[in-house]
């Protein structure tokens, strides 16, 4: 069953992916500008927040919107978390793996979330109780049990020292789990809740990275670390989604704790 939320979330995420798959394959696209090292800007990033944002405010006047770009107050009754493209970095770079994740918090409370790929027309949906869905198929995470057997996706930026991220994929490497690291936070969470990887992991990532993702994956019944403890909603916090049967072997292997 659909709520009127995921209806909602799901409407704002796929009328926003003509706008960012027509930007990436407009050849005369202008050239990124970076925020820091390694952490791009593009202008489709700033203007698929402004239209995303403008139809909240229409719709859902009364709604908060918290915003990569554009930042946002949190204190309010319904919070809306946005990343307008997440994996930027692939997009300034021509490398079609990104996607637009939004999640709708109410009172504290991941209530829906959505990740629309438009290059691949997957939107990944989830509402608390409602189950996750890839175009209207429900998803489950895997049953793998063993790490020589998992893959694993383990997200890094410069957030954090290189040699805790290389110690950490030495670490999972080590236990003959296959590691990945593919650039957009909110997709490797997608693809736990599908089972297409069991873990995704990442020393520091930001609310809007995460929000839809671990409804997805929660509701697809993995499991996760307490992001939004210690202010992850404005500070950002550790992420640790995975598949359940290989949940406490990722939280030693990556010291972050489980919910
Ligand atoms: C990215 C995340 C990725 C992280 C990058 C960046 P962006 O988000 O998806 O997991 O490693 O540093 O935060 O900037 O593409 O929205």
């Amino acid at each position: 069953m659909t709520t009127p939320l995921m209806q909602a979330v799901k409407e704002l995420a796929l009328s926003a992916g003509p706008l960012i798959r027509d930007a990436f394959l407009e050849p005369d696209r202008p050239a990124y500008s970076l925020k820091g090292q390694q952490d791009y800007l593009t202008e489709t990033d700033l203007a698929v927040e402004q239209f995303v944002r403008e139809q909240i405010t229409q719709r859902f006047p009364q709604d908060g919107v918290l915003g990569e770009e554009g930042g946002g107050l949190t204190d309010v009754e319904r919070l809306w978390i946005v990343d307008p493209i997440d994996g930027t970095a692939n997009f300034a770079r021509n490398i079609a793996h990104f996607c637009i994740s939004l999640g709708v918090m109410v009172q504290g409370q991941l209530e829906a979330g959505a990740i629309y790929d438009p290059m691949r027309d997957e939107l990944f949906l989830a509402g608390r109780g409602q189950g996750a869905w890839l175009n209207g198929r429900r998803l489950q995470v895997s049953n793998i049990s063993a790490l020589n057997m998992a893959s694993a996706e383990i997200g890094w930026s410069s957030r954090k020292p290189v040699d805790a991220y290389l110690n950490l994929v030495s670490r999972t490497m080590h236990t003959g789990c296959a590691v990945r690291r593919a650039g957009s936070g909110a997709l490797g969470l997608a693809y736990v809740s599908a089972g297409r990887i069991e873990c995704y992991a990442e020393q520091h990532i930001n609310a809007w990275d995460v929000a839809a993702g671990l409804l997805l994956v929660t509701e697809a019944g993995g499991r996760i670390n307490p992001f939004w403890a210690n202010d992850g909603l404005r500070q950002g916090n550790a992420v640790l989604a995975s598949n359940a049967l290989l949940a406490d072997s990722f939280s030693a292997l990556t010291q972050i704790s489980l919910a």
